[in-house]
Protein backbone atom coordinates (compact mmCIF):
# COMPACT_ATOMS: atom_id res chain seq x y z
CA UNK A 1 0.00 0.00 0.00
CA UNK A 2 1.23 3.05 -1.21
CA UNK A 3 1.95 6.56 1.48
CA UNK A 4 -1.04 8.25 -0.57
CA UNK A 5 -3.25 5.34 0.01
CA UNK A 6 -2.60 5.82 3.78
CA UNK A 7 -3.07 9.47 3.40
CA UNK A 8 -6.60 8.81 1.49
CA UNK A 9 -7.48 6.74 3.83
CA UNK A 10 -6.90 8.97 6.93
CA UNK A 11 -8.51 12.12 5.16
CA UNK A 12 -11.58 9.76 4.57
CA UNK A 13 -11.51 9.01 8.52
CA UNK A 14 -11.26 13.11 9.52
CA UNK A 15 -13.68 14.30 6.47
CA UNK A 16 -16.11 11.21 8.33
CA UNK A 17 -15.32 13.00 11.69
CA UNK A 18 -15.83 16.19 10.89
CA UNK A 19 -19.42 15.32 9.49
CA UNK A 20 -19.99 13.80 12.75
CA UNK A 21 -19.30 16.54 14.79
CA UNK A 22 -16.16 15.16 16.53
CA UNK A 23 -13.58 17.11 18.24
CA UNK A 24 -11.70 19.67 16.08
CA UNK A 25 -8.26 18.14 17.62
CA UNK A 26 -9.30 14.99 16.68
CA UNK A 27 -9.37 15.56 13.18
CA UNK A 28 -6.52 18.16 13.14
CA UNK A 29 -4.27 15.27 14.42
CA UNK A 30 -5.38 13.29 11.22
CA UNK A 31 -5.31 16.31 9.02
CA UNK A 32 -1.27 16.84 10.16
CA UNK A 33 -0.38 13.62 9.79
CA UNK A 34 -1.61 13.51 6.40
CA UNK A 35 0.42 16.44 5.46
CA UNK A 36 3.09 15.12 7.11
CA UNK A 37 2.98 11.87 5.18
CA UNK A 38 2.53 13.99 2.00
CA UNK A 39 6.06 14.82 2.13
CA UNK A 40 7.50 11.87 3.55
CA UNK A 41 10.06 10.36 1.06
CA UNK A 42 10.11 6.95 2.26
CA UNK A 43 7.32 4.35 2.52
CA UNK A 44 5.44 4.17 5.94
CA UNK A 45 5.20 0.14 4.54
CA UNK A 46 9.00 -0.14 5.08
CA UNK A 47 9.20 1.86 8.13
CA UNK A 48 6.67 -0.67 9.85
CA UNK A 49 8.04 -3.55 8.21
CA UNK A 50 11.37 -2.28 9.61
CA UNK A 51 9.55 -1.95 13.12
CA UNK A 52 10.19 1.90 13.00
CA UNK A 53 8.38 3.98 15.48
CA UNK A 54 5.88 6.22 13.63
CA UNK A 55 5.31 8.64 16.15
CA UNK A 56 8.75 9.48 15.48
CA UNK A 57 7.24 11.46 12.88
CA UNK A 58 6.10 15.07 13.51
CA UNK A 59 2.39 15.35 13.61
CA UNK A 60 1.80 11.49 14.19
CA UNK A 61 0.73 10.86 17.34
CA UNK A 62 0.05 7.31 19.21
CA UNK A 63 -3.56 6.46 17.78
CA UNK A 64 -2.42 7.59 14.10
CA UNK A 65 0.52 5.44 14.20
CA UNK A 66 -1.63 2.47 15.59
CA UNK A 67 -4.20 3.16 12.51
CA UNK A 68 -1.31 3.14 10.05
CA UNK A 69 0.04 -0.04 11.64
CA UNK A 70 -3.69 -1.38 11.51
CA UNK A 71 -4.36 -0.38 7.60
CA UNK A 72 -0.87 -2.13 6.60
CA UNK A 73 -1.21 -4.85 8.52
CA UNK A 74 -4.90 -5.77 7.56
CA UNK A 75 -5.76 -4.06 4.74
CA UNK A 76 -8.50 -1.81 6.62
CA UNK A 77 -8.99 0.53 10.25
CA UNK A 78 -11.64 -0.31 12.18
CA UNK A 79 -12.48 2.92 13.50
CA UNK A 80 -13.32 4.15 9.88
CA UNK A 81 -15.49 0.88 9.77
CA UNK A 82 -16.98 2.11 12.81
CA UNK A 83 -17.85 5.55 11.68
CA UNK A 84 -18.87 4.46 8.68
CA UNK A 85 -21.52 2.14 9.92
CA UNK A 86 -23.13 5.59 11.59
CA UNK A 87 -22.79 7.48 8.78
CA UNK A 88 -22.31 6.62 4.89
CA UNK A 89 -18.87 6.83 3.80
CA UNK A 90 -20.50 8.57 0.31
CA UNK A 91 -21.22 11.54 2.34
CA UNK A 92 -17.06 12.58 1.66
CA UNK A 93 -17.37 12.97 -1.64
CA UNK A 94 -20.08 15.86 -0.72
CA UNK A 95 -17.58 17.35 0.96
CA UNK A 96 -15.41 17.91 -1.14
CA UNK A 97 -17.73 19.47 -3.62
CA UNK A 98 -17.21 23.20 -3.58
CA UNK A 99 -19.71 25.04 -1.65
CA UNK A 100 -20.49 21.80 0.64
CA UNK A 101 -18.69 22.09 4.14
CA UNK A 102 -19.05 19.06 6.06
CA UNK A 103 -22.13 21.20 8.72
CA UNK A 104 -23.62 21.29 5.14
CA UNK A 105 -23.59 17.66 4.03
CA UNK A 106 -25.23 16.58 8.04
CA UNK A 107 -27.86 18.61 7.22
CA UNK A 108 -28.43 17.32 4.00
CA UNK A 109 -27.83 13.64 5.05
CA UNK A 110 -30.23 14.48 8.40
CA UNK A 111 -32.95 15.84 6.27
CA UNK A 112 -33.30 15.00 2.89
CA UNK A 113 -31.25 11.79 3.25
CA UNK A 114 -28.54 12.68 0.20
CA UNK A 115 -26.02 10.13 0.56
CA UNK A 116 -24.16 10.78 -2.93
CA UNK A 117 -23.69 13.21 -5.26
CA UNK A 118 -26.26 11.87 -7.17
CA UNK A 119 -28.57 12.19 -4.07
CA UNK A 120 -27.92 15.78 -4.13
CA UNK A 121 -28.51 16.51 -7.56
CA UNK A 122 -32.02 15.12 -7.52
CA UNK A 123 -33.03 16.92 -4.51
CA UNK A 124 -31.47 20.46 -6.53
CA UNK A 125 -33.60 19.28 -8.54
CA UNK A 126 -36.65 18.67 -7.07
CA UNK A 127 -36.32 22.51 -5.44
CA UNK A 128 -35.71 21.10 -1.80
CA UNK A 129 -32.36 21.64 -0.74
CA UNK A 130 -32.73 25.17 -1.70
CA UNK A 131 -35.28 25.52 1.06
CA UNK A 132 -33.20 23.95 3.24
CA UNK A 133 -32.16 26.43 6.64
CA UNK A 134 -28.33 27.75 5.38
CA UNK A 135 -29.12 26.87 1.79
CA UNK A 136 -30.79 29.26 -0.53
CA UNK A 137 -31.25 29.85 -4.37
CA UNK A 138 -27.40 31.15 -4.94
CA UNK A 139 -25.75 28.45 -2.94
CA UNK A 140 -27.74 26.13 -4.66
CA UNK A 141 -26.53 27.24 -7.85
CA UNK A 142 -23.13 27.10 -6.72
CA UNK A 143 -23.35 23.27 -5.40
CA UNK A 144 -24.66 22.42 -8.61
CA UNK A 145 -21.68 23.99 -10.71
CA UNK A 146 -19.30 22.22 -8.17
CA UNK A 147 -21.10 19.16 -9.56
CA UNK A 148 -20.39 19.46 -12.45
CA UNK A 149 -16.63 19.83 -12.28
CA UNK A 150 -16.79 17.00 -10.29
CA UNK A 151 -18.44 14.93 -12.83
CA UNK A 152 -16.15 16.36 -15.41
CA UNK A 153 -12.81 15.21 -13.25
CA UNK A 154 -13.88 11.83 -11.88
CA UNK A 155 -11.47 9.29 -12.98
CA UNK A 156 -8.53 11.12 -14.72
CA UNK A 157 -5.59 11.73 -11.49
CA UNK A 158 -3.18 14.12 -11.18
CA UNK A 159 0.43 13.80 -12.18
CA UNK A 160 2.17 14.19 -8.90
CA UNK A 161 -0.72 11.88 -7.76
CA UNK A 162 0.06 8.70 -10.59
CA UNK A 163 3.87 9.37 -9.68
CA UNK A 164 3.56 8.47 -6.70
CA UNK A 165 0.90 5.32 -6.58
CA UNK A 166 2.96 4.11 -9.63
CA UNK A 167 6.25 3.74 -8.00
CA UNK A 168 5.74 0.59 -5.94
CA UNK A 169 3.93 -1.08 -9.17
CA UNK A 170 7.08 -0.46 -11.21
CA UNK A 171 9.79 -0.76 -8.87
CA UNK A 172 7.52 -4.95 -8.29
CA UNK A 173 7.57 -5.27 -12.58
CA UNK A 174 11.31 -4.34 -12.31
CA UNK A 175 12.63 -6.77 -9.67
CA UNK A 176 10.53 -9.41 -11.73
CA UNK A 177 13.28 -12.31 -12.77
CA UNK A 178 13.62 -12.38 -16.59
CA UNK A 179 12.26 -8.28 -17.09
CA UNK A 180 15.45 -6.39 -18.42
CA UNK A 181 14.06 -2.97 -19.11
CA UNK A 182 10.87 -1.47 -17.04
CA UNK A 183 9.33 1.91 -18.59
CA UNK A 184 6.58 4.03 -18.71
CA UNK A 185 4.61 5.14 -22.07
CA UNK A 186 1.14 7.01 -22.04
CA UNK A 187 -0.12 10.17 -20.78
CA UNK A 188 2.41 9.99 -17.76
CA UNK A 189 5.78 9.47 -19.80
CA UNK A 190 4.28 12.70 -22.02
CA UNK A 191 3.96 14.60 -18.71
CA UNK A 192 0.23 15.18 -19.65
CA UNK A 193 -1.04 17.22 -16.31
CA UNK A 194 -3.32 14.58 -15.87
CA UNK A 195 -3.56 10.89 -15.94
CA UNK A 196 -6.58 8.48 -17.13
CA UNK A 197 -4.45 5.11 -16.71
CA UNK A 198 -0.76 4.20 -16.29
CA UNK A 199 0.63 2.44 -19.33
CA UNK A 200 4.13 0.68 -18.55
CA UNK A 201 5.68 -1.45 -20.52
CA UNK A 202 8.31 -4.48 -19.41
CA UNK A 203 10.84 -6.12 -21.76
CA UNK A 204 11.24 -9.90 -21.50
CA UNK A 205 11.80 -12.44 -24.14
CA UNK A 206 9.34 -15.67 -24.18
CA UNK A 207 5.86 -16.37 -22.70
CA UNK A 208 5.08 -13.32 -20.66
CA UNK A 209 2.63 -15.23 -18.55
CA UNK A 210 4.49 -15.61 -15.84
CA UNK A 211 5.64 -11.33 -15.86
CA UNK A 212 1.92 -10.65 -15.87
CA UNK A 213 1.10 -12.77 -13.03
CA UNK A 214 3.58 -11.25 -10.64
CA UNK A 215 2.61 -8.14 -11.87
CA UNK A 216 -1.17 -8.75 -10.88
CA UNK A 217 -0.14 -9.93 -7.21
CA UNK A 218 1.68 -6.93 -6.29
CA UNK A 219 -0.11 -6.42 -2.63
CA UNK A 220 -1.42 -2.76 -3.28
CA UNK A 221 -3.83 -4.16 -5.85
CA UNK A 222 -7.76 -3.52 -5.46
CA UNK A 223 -8.75 -5.80 -8.17
CA UNK A 224 -7.35 -7.69 -11.23
CA UNK A 225 -8.69 -6.33 -14.39
CA UNK A 226 -7.27 -8.73 -16.75
CA UNK A 227 -4.14 -11.03 -16.96
CA UNK A 228 -2.97 -13.00 -19.87
CA UNK A 229 0.06 -13.46 -21.86
CA UNK A 230 1.04 -10.57 -22.96
CA UNK A 231 -0.91 -7.91 -20.77
CA UNK A 232 -2.47 -7.62 -17.64
CA UNK A 233 -4.66 -4.61 -15.95
CA UNK A 234 -4.89 -3.72 -12.44
CA UNK A 235 -6.97 -1.43 -9.96
CA UNK A 236 -5.11 -0.11 -7.32
CA UNK A 237 -6.41 0.96 -4.06
CA UNK A 238 -6.36 4.48 -4.97
CA UNK A 239 -8.64 4.26 -8.12
CA UNK A 240 -5.81 4.13 -10.37
CA UNK A 241 -5.80 2.00 -13.41
CA UNK A 242 -2.16 0.75 -14.57
CA UNK A 243 -1.64 -1.48 -17.81
CA UNK A 244 1.13 -3.36 -17.83
CA UNK A 245 2.55 -4.86 -21.46
CA UNK A 246 4.97 -7.57 -21.91
CA UNK A 247 7.59 -6.50 -25.21
CA UNK A 248 10.40 -8.58 -26.76
CA UNK A 249 13.45 -6.43 -27.00
CA UNK A 250 12.88 -6.56 -30.99
CA UNK A 251 9.76 -4.51 -30.79
CA UNK A 252 9.85 -2.83 -27.72
CA UNK A 253 10.53 0.42 -29.47
CA UNK A 254 8.00 0.43 -31.75
CA UNK A 255 5.66 -0.50 -28.53
CA UNK A 256 7.14 2.45 -26.54
CA UNK A 257 6.40 4.64 -29.73
CA UNK A 258 2.77 3.31 -29.70
CA UNK A 259 2.08 3.46 -26.51
CA UNK A 260 3.01 6.40 -25.58
CA UNK A 261 0.79 8.27 -28.16
CA UNK A 262 -0.61 10.72 -27.90
CA UNK A 263 -3.19 8.51 -30.39
CA UNK A 264 -3.07 11.89 -32.49
CA UNK A 265 0.54 12.17 -32.69
CA UNK A 266 0.63 7.83 -33.40
CA UNK A 267 -2.33 8.88 -36.37
CA UNK A 268 0.07 11.33 -38.00
CA UNK A 269 2.65 9.16 -37.84
CA UNK A 270 1.40 6.06 -39.25
CA UNK A 271 -0.34 8.64 -42.16
CA UNK A 272 3.35 9.56 -43.14
CA UNK A 273 4.86 6.41 -43.08
CA UNK A 274 1.91 5.15 -45.76
CA UNK A 275 2.68 7.81 -47.90
CA UNK A 276 6.36 6.62 -47.83
CA UNK A 277 5.19 2.82 -48.60
CA UNK A 278 5.86 1.76 -44.65
CA UNK A 279 4.03 0.54 -42.01
CA UNK A 280 4.11 1.17 -38.63
CA UNK A 281 2.52 -0.41 -35.86
CA UNK A 282 3.51 -1.39 -31.90
CA UNK A 283 6.05 -4.44 -33.63
CA UNK A 284 8.26 -2.24 -35.60
CA UNK A 285 8.56 -0.17 -38.79
CA UNK A 286 7.94 -2.60 -41.62
CA UNK A 287 8.36 -1.88 -45.44
CA UNK A 288 5.29 -3.03 -47.79
CA UNK A 289 5.59 -5.28 -50.58
CA UNK A 290 3.96 -3.46 -53.82
CA UNK A 291 1.52 -5.63 -55.23
CA UNK A 292 0.70 -6.72 -51.56
CA UNK A 293 -2.56 -5.07 -49.54
CA UNK A 294 -1.78 -4.40 -46.15
CA UNK A 295 -4.16 -5.83 -44.78
CA UNK A 296 -3.59 -8.68 -45.91
CA UNK A 297 -0.51 -8.54 -43.79
CA UNK A 298 0.45 -10.21 -40.46
CA UNK A 299 1.29 -7.91 -38.07
CA UNK A 300 5.08 -8.39 -38.50
CA UNK A 301 5.23 -9.16 -41.86
CA UNK A 302 6.74 -7.66 -44.69
CA UNK A 303 10.49 -6.14 -44.69
CA UNK A 304 11.46 -5.08 -40.85
CA UNK A 305 13.38 -1.52 -40.78
CA UNK A 306 13.07 -0.67 -37.27
CA UNK A 307 11.69 -1.81 -33.67
CA UNK A 308 14.62 -2.29 -31.54
CA UNK A 309 14.47 1.39 -29.91
CA UNK A 310 12.06 4.16 -30.36
CA UNK A 311 15.00 6.58 -31.99
CA UNK A 312 15.22 3.84 -34.94
CA UNK A 313 11.67 4.16 -35.69
CA UNK A 314 11.44 7.60 -36.35
CA UNK A 315 14.74 7.53 -38.19
CA UNK A 316 13.20 5.12 -40.52
CA UNK A 317 10.62 7.42 -41.11
CA UNK A 318 12.78 10.42 -42.14
CA UNK A 319 12.18 12.09 -38.56
CA UNK A 320 14.34 13.09 -35.97
CA UNK A 321 13.05 11.61 -32.33
CA UNK A 322 10.62 13.42 -30.65
CA UNK A 323 10.47 14.64 -26.94
CA UNK A 324 7.42 12.59 -25.96
CA UNK A 325 6.20 15.97 -24.01
CA UNK A 326 5.96 17.00 -27.46
CA UNK A 327 3.61 14.08 -29.08
CA UNK A 328 0.33 15.62 -29.14
CA UNK A 329 -0.08 16.32 -32.41
CA UNK A 330 0.47 20.11 -32.77
CA UNK A 331 2.79 20.22 -35.64
CA UNK A 332 5.98 18.18 -33.86
CA UNK A 333 5.61 15.46 -36.72
CA UNK A 334 5.60 18.17 -39.43
CA UNK A 335 8.90 19.91 -37.21
CA UNK A 336 10.63 16.19 -36.70
CA UNK A 337 10.46 15.74 -40.74
CA UNK A 338 12.11 18.48 -41.57
CA UNK A 339 14.41 18.47 -38.30
CA UNK A 340 13.16 21.60 -36.66
CA UNK A 341 12.30 20.51 -33.56
CA UNK A 342 13.02 23.37 -30.93
CA UNK A 343 15.28 22.54 -28.20
CA UNK A 344 13.09 22.18 -25.13
CA UNK A 345 14.25 24.21 -21.49
CA UNK A 346 15.47 22.01 -18.92
CA UNK A 347 15.04 22.49 -15.20
CA UNK A 348 18.90 22.41 -14.77
CA UNK A 349 18.68 25.63 -16.67
CA UNK A 350 16.31 27.29 -14.35
CA UNK A 351 18.52 29.89 -12.23
CA UNK A 352 15.74 31.41 -9.63
CA UNK A 353 11.89 31.15 -7.97
CA UNK A 354 10.02 34.12 -8.24
CA UNK A 355 7.18 33.23 -6.42
CA UNK A 356 7.11 31.41 -2.61
CA UNK A 357 5.63 32.03 0.85
CA UNK A 358 7.50 33.02 4.26
CA UNK A 359 5.96 32.99 7.55
CA UNK A 360 5.14 36.88 6.88
CA UNK A 361 2.17 35.19 5.05
CA UNK A 362 0.92 31.93 4.50
CA UNK A 363 4.28 30.26 4.57
CA UNK A 364 5.41 27.46 7.08
CA UNK A 365 8.65 28.76 7.77
CA UNK A 366 10.66 32.33 7.78
CA UNK A 367 12.37 34.24 4.68
CA UNK A 368 15.77 33.38 5.82
CA UNK A 369 14.97 29.70 5.89
CA UNK A 370 13.00 29.78 2.17
CA UNK A 371 16.47 31.88 1.12
CA UNK A 372 19.22 29.14 2.17
CA UNK A 373 16.69 26.25 1.16
CA UNK A 374 16.97 27.76 -2.62
CA UNK A 375 20.43 28.47 -2.38
CA UNK A 376 20.94 24.95 -1.49
CA UNK A 377 18.91 24.19 -4.95
CA UNK A 378 21.59 26.24 -6.43
CA UNK A 379 19.15 29.23 -7.60
CA UNK A 380 21.08 32.71 -8.36
CA UNK A 381 17.89 34.93 -7.29
CA UNK A 382 14.63 34.18 -5.78
CA UNK A 383 11.44 36.55 -4.59
CA UNK A 384 9.65 35.94 -1.82
CA UNK A 385 6.39 36.84 -2.44
CA UNK A 386 4.26 36.96 0.64
CA UNK A 387 0.70 37.99 0.37
CA UNK A 388 -0.73 41.47 0.44
CA UNK A 389 -3.40 42.76 2.67
CA UNK A 390 -6.41 42.22 0.89
CA UNK A 391 -5.66 38.58 1.75
CA UNK A 392 -6.37 39.15 5.63
CA UNK A 393 -7.52 35.45 6.57
CA UNK A 394 -3.38 34.67 5.79
CA UNK A 395 -2.05 38.18 7.42
CA UNK A 396 -1.14 39.79 4.03
CA UNK A 397 1.00 42.59 3.71
CA UNK A 398 -0.45 45.99 5.14
CA UNK A 399 1.89 48.89 3.69
CA UNK A 400 3.61 48.91 6.59
CA UNK A 401 4.29 45.46 6.93
CA UNK A 402 6.38 45.39 3.77
CA UNK A 403 8.29 48.09 4.69
CA UNK A 404 8.84 46.18 8.33
CA UNK A 405 10.09 42.94 6.03
CA UNK A 406 12.39 44.66 3.93
CA UNK A 407 14.55 45.45 7.38
CA UNK A 408 14.20 42.15 7.42
CA UNK A 409 15.95 41.23 3.47
CA UNK A 410 18.53 43.47 4.38
CA UNK A 411 19.62 41.21 7.45
CA UNK A 412 18.94 38.08 5.71
CA UNK A 413 21.03 39.51 2.52
CA UNK A 414 23.98 40.42 5.05
CA UNK A 415 23.46 36.77 6.46
CA UNK A 416 22.94 34.79 3.61
CA UNK A 417 25.48 35.02 0.60
CA UNK A 418 25.72 33.61 -3.01
CA UNK A 419 21.94 34.37 -3.77
CA UNK A 420 20.04 37.43 -4.28
CA UNK A 421 16.74 37.79 -2.54
CA UNK A 422 14.30 40.39 -4.23
CA UNK A 423 12.37 42.52 -2.40
CA UNK A 424 8.65 41.44 -3.38
CA UNK A 425 4.97 41.11 -3.02
CA UNK A 426 2.27 39.00 -4.16
CA UNK A 427 0.03 41.84 -4.84
CA UNK A 428 -4.17 41.35 -5.29
CA UNK A 429 -6.00 42.69 -7.77
CA UNK A 430 -8.45 44.10 -6.40
CA UNK A 431 -12.49 43.65 -8.07
CA UNK A 432 -11.86 47.22 -9.76
CA UNK A 433 -8.58 46.15 -11.09
CA UNK A 434 -6.58 49.03 -8.77
CA UNK A 435 -3.53 46.83 -6.67
CA UNK A 436 -3.52 46.56 -3.31
CA UNK A 437 -0.29 48.22 -2.45
CA UNK A 438 0.26 52.14 -2.58
CA UNK A 439 2.07 53.38 -5.22
CA UNK A 440 5.71 54.34 -3.20
CA UNK A 441 5.71 50.82 -2.29
CA UNK A 442 5.48 49.45 -5.77
CA UNK A 443 7.84 51.53 -6.94
CA UNK A 444 10.45 50.81 -4.38
CA UNK A 445 9.90 46.61 -4.67
CA UNK A 446 12.42 44.49 -7.17
CA UNK A 447 9.65 42.29 -8.58
CA UNK A 448 5.55 43.08 -8.87
CA UNK A 449 4.04 40.01 -8.69
CA UNK A 450 -0.15 40.67 -9.38
CA UNK A 451 -2.43 38.09 -9.19
CA UNK A 452 -6.06 37.57 -8.46
CA UNK A 453 -7.68 35.79 -5.31
CA UNK A 454 -10.98 36.83 -5.24
CA UNK A 455 -14.26 38.11 -6.86
CA UNK A 456 -13.57 34.92 -9.51
CA UNK A 457 -16.92 34.52 -10.69
CA UNK A 458 -17.61 37.52 -12.39
CA UNK A 459 -18.36 37.73 -16.28
CA UNK A 460 -15.53 37.20 -18.77
CA UNK A 461 -15.60 40.21 -19.83
CA UNK A 462 -15.49 42.11 -16.70
CA UNK A 463 -12.76 39.81 -15.63
CA UNK A 464 -10.49 40.71 -18.42
CA UNK A 465 -10.97 44.14 -17.83
CA UNK A 466 -10.08 44.04 -14.59
CA UNK A 467 -6.71 41.66 -14.86
CA UNK A 468 -5.58 44.47 -17.69
CA UNK A 469 -6.33 47.55 -15.83
CA UNK A 470 -4.04 45.55 -13.44
CA UNK A 471 -1.07 44.46 -15.25
CA UNK A 472 -1.22 48.20 -17.35
CA UNK A 473 0.37 49.74 -13.89
CA UNK A 474 3.92 50.75 -14.65
CA UNK A 475 5.51 48.83 -12.12
CA UNK A 476 3.94 45.46 -12.96
CA UNK A 477 6.39 42.49 -13.74
CA UNK A 478 4.76 39.20 -14.08
CA UNK A 479 0.98 37.97 -14.08
CA UNK A 480 0.68 34.81 -11.45
CA UNK A 481 -1.23 32.40 -11.69
CA UNK A 482 -2.99 33.81 -14.33
CA UNK A 483 -6.58 31.58 -14.49
CA UNK A 484 -7.15 30.76 -11.26
CA UNK A 485 -7.64 27.13 -11.65
CA UNK A 486 -7.09 24.03 -9.56
CA UNK A 487 -6.86 21.62 -11.31
CA UNK A 488 -9.76 18.66 -10.69
CA UNK A 489 -10.97 21.08 -8.20
CA UNK A 490 -11.84 24.33 -9.62
CA UNK A 491 -12.33 25.50 -13.22
CA UNK A 492 -9.81 28.50 -14.53
CA UNK A 493 -12.15 31.56 -13.99
CA UNK A 494 -13.88 33.49 -17.27
CA UNK A 495 -11.43 35.54 -18.60
CA UNK A 496 -10.20 36.23 -22.45
CA UNK A 497 -6.99 34.83 -21.92
CA UNK A 498 -6.09 35.36 -25.72
CA UNK A 499 -6.72 39.45 -24.85
CA UNK A 500 -4.09 38.97 -21.88
CA UNK A 501 -1.51 37.98 -23.53
CA UNK A 502 -1.68 40.56 -26.01
CA UNK A 503 -1.84 43.12 -23.33
CA UNK A 504 1.02 41.29 -21.24
CA UNK A 505 2.92 41.32 -24.61
CA UNK A 506 2.25 45.06 -25.24
CA UNK A 507 3.16 46.41 -22.14
CA UNK A 508 6.05 44.16 -21.17
CA UNK A 509 4.69 41.97 -18.73
CA UNK A 510 5.74 38.51 -18.41
CA UNK A 511 3.56 35.84 -17.32
CA UNK A 512 3.84 32.81 -14.92
CA UNK A 513 3.32 29.21 -15.17
CA UNK A 514 2.67 28.49 -11.96
CA UNK A 515 4.41 25.07 -11.25
CA UNK A 516 2.39 23.62 -7.98
CA UNK A 517 0.97 20.33 -9.73
CA UNK A 518 -2.60 21.39 -8.60
CA UNK A 519 -2.36 24.53 -10.47
CA UNK A 520 0.07 24.13 -13.06
CA UNK A 521 -1.51 27.88 -14.49
CA UNK A 522 -0.64 28.75 -17.33
CA UNK A 523 -1.30 25.55 -18.85
CA UNK A 524 0.72 24.31 -21.66
CA UNK A 525 -1.51 25.44 -24.56
CA UNK A 526 -1.27 29.28 -23.11
CA UNK A 527 2.26 29.23 -22.34
CA UNK A 528 2.64 28.12 -26.23
CA UNK A 529 0.67 31.11 -27.54
CA UNK A 530 2.60 33.32 -25.16
CA UNK A 531 5.67 32.30 -26.62
CA UNK A 532 3.81 32.94 -29.87
CA UNK A 533 3.55 36.52 -28.89
CA UNK A 534 7.03 36.60 -27.41
CA UNK A 535 5.62 36.60 -23.84
CA UNK A 536 8.25 35.87 -21.45
CA UNK A 537 7.28 32.98 -19.12
CA UNK A 538 8.13 32.82 -15.60
CA UNK A 539 7.68 28.95 -14.59
CA UNK A 540 7.41 29.50 -10.53
CA UNK A 541 6.83 27.09 -7.93
CA UNK A 542 4.38 29.37 -5.23
CA UNK A 543 5.89 27.15 -2.64
CA UNK A 544 5.01 27.38 0.97
CA UNK A 545 7.43 25.62 2.49
CA UNK A 546 11.09 24.41 1.51
CA UNK A 547 10.01 21.06 0.19
CA UNK A 548 7.39 22.88 -2.22
CA UNK A 549 10.32 24.28 -4.35
CA UNK A 550 10.91 20.79 -5.63
CA UNK A 551 7.48 21.33 -7.30
CA UNK A 552 10.00 23.24 -10.39
CA UNK A 553 10.07 20.06 -12.23
CA UNK A 554 6.52 19.71 -13.09
CA UNK A 555 6.60 23.51 -14.31
CA UNK A 556 9.31 22.68 -16.32
CA UNK A 557 7.32 19.74 -18.10
CA UNK A 558 4.12 22.21 -18.85
CA UNK A 559 7.05 24.77 -20.07
CA UNK A 560 8.23 21.63 -22.51
CA UNK A 561 4.68 20.81 -23.49
CA UNK A 562 4.25 24.45 -24.32
CA UNK A 563 7.20 24.22 -26.99
CA UNK A 564 9.33 26.34 -24.94
CA UNK A 565 13.08 26.73 -25.31
CA UNK A 566 15.27 28.59 -22.54
CA UNK A 567 15.38 31.65 -23.83
CA UNK A 568 11.54 32.07 -23.30
CA UNK A 569 11.68 31.72 -20.07
CA UNK A 570 12.40 34.42 -17.94
CA UNK A 571 13.91 32.65 -14.56
CA UNK A 572 16.57 31.03 -16.68
CA UNK A 573 18.34 34.13 -17.43
CA UNK A 574 21.86 35.00 -15.23
CA UNK A 575 21.16 37.28 -12.56
CA UNK A 576 22.36 40.01 -14.40
CA UNK A 577 20.36 39.49 -17.02
CA UNK A 578 17.46 39.07 -15.25
CA UNK A 579 17.98 42.53 -13.75
CA UNK A 580 18.49 43.77 -16.81
CA UNK A 581 14.51 42.66 -17.86
CA UNK A 582 13.77 43.90 -14.26
CA UNK A 583 15.05 47.58 -15.25
CA UNK A 584 13.68 47.26 -18.97
CA UNK A 585 11.75 50.32 -18.27
CA UNK A 586 14.32 52.09 -17.72
P1 LIG B 1 -4.81 8.73 -20.64
O1 LIG B 1 -4.57 7.35 -20.18
O2 LIG B 1 -6.24 9.03 -20.93
O3 LIG B 1 -4.23 9.75 -19.73
O4 LIG B 1 -4.07 8.94 -22.04
P2 LIG B 1 -3.08 7.98 -22.83
O5 LIG B 1 -2.49 8.76 -23.92
O6 LIG B 1 -2.15 7.30 -21.89
O7 LIG B 1 -4.07 6.95 -23.51
P3 LIG B 1 -4.31 5.38 -23.33
O8 LIG B 1 -3.92 4.89 -21.99
O9 LIG B 1 -5.73 5.14 -23.76
O10 LIG B 1 -3.39 4.72 -24.44
C1 LIG B 1 -2.00 4.73 -24.33
C2 LIG B 1 -1.39 4.96 -25.67
O11 LIG B 1 -1.70 3.88 -26.54
C3 LIG B 1 -1.98 6.16 -26.39
O12 LIG B 1 -1.36 7.36 -25.98
C4 LIG B 1 -1.68 5.81 -27.82
C5 LIG B 1 -1.87 4.34 -27.85
N1 LIG B 1 -3.22 4.04 -28.33
C6 LIG B 1 -4.25 3.62 -27.58
N2 LIG B 1 -5.34 3.42 -28.35
C7 LIG B 1 -4.99 3.75 -29.60
C8 LIG B 1 -5.65 3.76 -30.87
O13 LIG B 1 -6.82 3.45 -30.99
N3 LIG B 1 -4.93 4.17 -31.94
C9 LIG B 1 -3.62 4.52 -31.82
N4 LIG B 1 -2.97 4.92 -32.91
N5 LIG B 1 -2.97 4.53 -30.67
C10 LIG B 1 -3.64 4.14 -29.58
CA1 LIG C 1 -2.79 5.94 -20.20
CA1 LIG D 1 -4.02 2.52 -20.94
ZN1 LIG E 1 -1.52 33.26 -5.25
Amino acid sequence: MENLDIARTLTTLADLLEIQGASPFRIRAYRNAVATIDSLTRTLQSMVQANEDLTALPGVGKSVAKHITELLETGRINRLEEVSAQIPITLVELVRLDGVGPKKARKLFDELNVKTVDDLEAELNAGTVQQLDGFGLKSADKIRLSIEDHRKHTGRFQIHEAEKLIAGVLEHVRTTPGVEETVVAGSLRRRKETIGDVDILARFEGDGTEVVARFVSYNGVARVLGAGETKGSILLHSGLQVDLRVIPGRSFGAALQYFTGSKEHNVAVRTRAVRQGLRVNEWGVFRVPDDVDPRDLGKEDGERLAGETEEGVYEALGMVWPPPVLRENRGEVEAAASNELPELVSLDQIRGDLQMHSTWSDGAVSLEEMTLACRELGYEYIAVTDHSQAMAMVQGLTPERAREQWEEIEEVRERVEGIELFRSVEIDILKDGSLDMPDDILEELDVVVISVHSFMDMDRSAMTDRVLKAMSHPTVDILAHPTGRRINRREPFEMDVEVVLEAAADLGVAVELNANPNRLDLKDTHVHRAKELGVPVVISTDAHAPRGLADMRFGVDQARRGWLRPADVLNTRSLADFRAWLNRRG
